[in-house]
């Protein structure tokens, strides 16, 4: 007997400076709307999902960016989310920045179910960017300066979801697709589903070397395929896209299988709903054959992955 989960991505299109969580959430129970008259059971909703994707704005002052950031979940402007996610009987996934009572900041995402439960929180640990106003980029990515490192590792939860009784569920954060380490974190505890919302500008900002933008989605899908196939898991990748004053954001929004194909793709640069019906039970192929890791993973091997971060160079044949 098959498991199968009706998944929906919600992509966002563009997300004004001067507008309002208020604009951000009625769109997007709109698309879960949308989402439910297509039979989804999850909606997957972007990165930063409320706001204007503000790291690319410098304040000098650190506190006066906490108006980005959300202190309660849900909130007075975000209950809408979970009043519509319990008439359409939903689970969402939802990218928000979180202040915490202690005024910490994080790039954040949590998995609700349709009773409005907070089932699983997920803080981003791969943040890019830079901290300190950088004068060579006609943009900022600041997100070192108004996020700590996500202090929840990369958790996976067993929940009932939509019609099935359990589903291991697991989160990254956009730049998070592109470790393979943050992947097998997942895979390692049988993830079925990973949820990964993103804000990926469409061009490269960083004044570093040329970049081709074709390759911008390209390395993004390569990545997201990469990581579903070598850990077996469904993956859902969601964008925030458009132009967000004069700022483009690729779309290129996926939902892909535990073979690596893209079984969902989004069209547009704007509000978009796809839907893929996920077998969840394709996710025992892999895991019984190819990557099944208590047979084949030779950790021994691996002690460079946690023993040492930056590369070092090999030893010099001499001989
Ligand atoms: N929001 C992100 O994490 N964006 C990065 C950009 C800066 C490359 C990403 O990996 O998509």
């Amino acid at each position: 007997m098959s498991r199968i989960l009706t998944v929906a991505a919600a992509q966002l299109g563009p997300i004004q400076l001067a507008e309002g969580r208020d604009v951000a959430v009625a769109r997007m129970v709109a698309l879960m709307e949308r989402a439910a008259k297509r039979g989804a059971e999850l909606v997957v909703f972007p990165e930063l999902a409320l706001t204007t994707f503000f790291p690319r704005h410098y304040h000098e002052h650190r506190a006066e960016a906490d108006r980005w950031f959300e202190s309660a979940m849900p909130s007075n402007e975000t209950a809408p989310l979970f009043a519509a996610a319990c008439r359409l009987n939903l689970g969402f996934h939802l990218g928000y920045a979180e202040r915490t009572p202690e005024g910490r900041h994080f790039n954040t995402a949590v998995l609700v179910n349709p009773s409005g439960q907070i089932m699983l929180k997920y803080r981003k640990v791969h943040l890019p960017g830079h901290a300190e106003f950088d004068p060579r980029r006609a943009v900022q990515h600041l997100e070192k300066r108004y996020f700590e490192v996500g202090d929840l590792g990369f958790p996976v939860i067993r929940a009932p979801i939509g019609g099935l009784d359990g589903v291991n569920m697991g989160m990254m954060i956009c730049n998070d697709r592109r470790w393979p380490e943050a992947w097998r974190v997942l895979g390692l505890q049988r993830v079925e589903l990973v949820m990964l919302g993103y804000n990926t500008p469409a061009l490269n900002q960083a004044a570093a070397g040329f970049e081709a933008p074709h390759l911008r989605v390209f390395h993004s899908h390569l990545s997201i395929q990469a990581g579903a196939y070598q850990n077996a898991t469904f993956a859902v990748g969601v964008a925030k896209a458009g132009s967000e004053d004069g700022n483009e954001l690729f779309g290129h929004s996926i939902i892909v299988n535990p073979q690596g194909e893209i079984i969902a793709q989004a069209a547009s640069w704007d509000d978009e709903v796809i839907v893929a019906d996920c077998d969840l039970d394709m996710c025992r192929l892999g895991r019984t054959t190819i990557f099944a890791f208590g047979q084949h993973r030779r950790p021994e091997a691996y002690g460079r992955i946690t023993g040492q971060v930056g590369a070092v160079d090999p030893p010099v044949f001499t001989g």
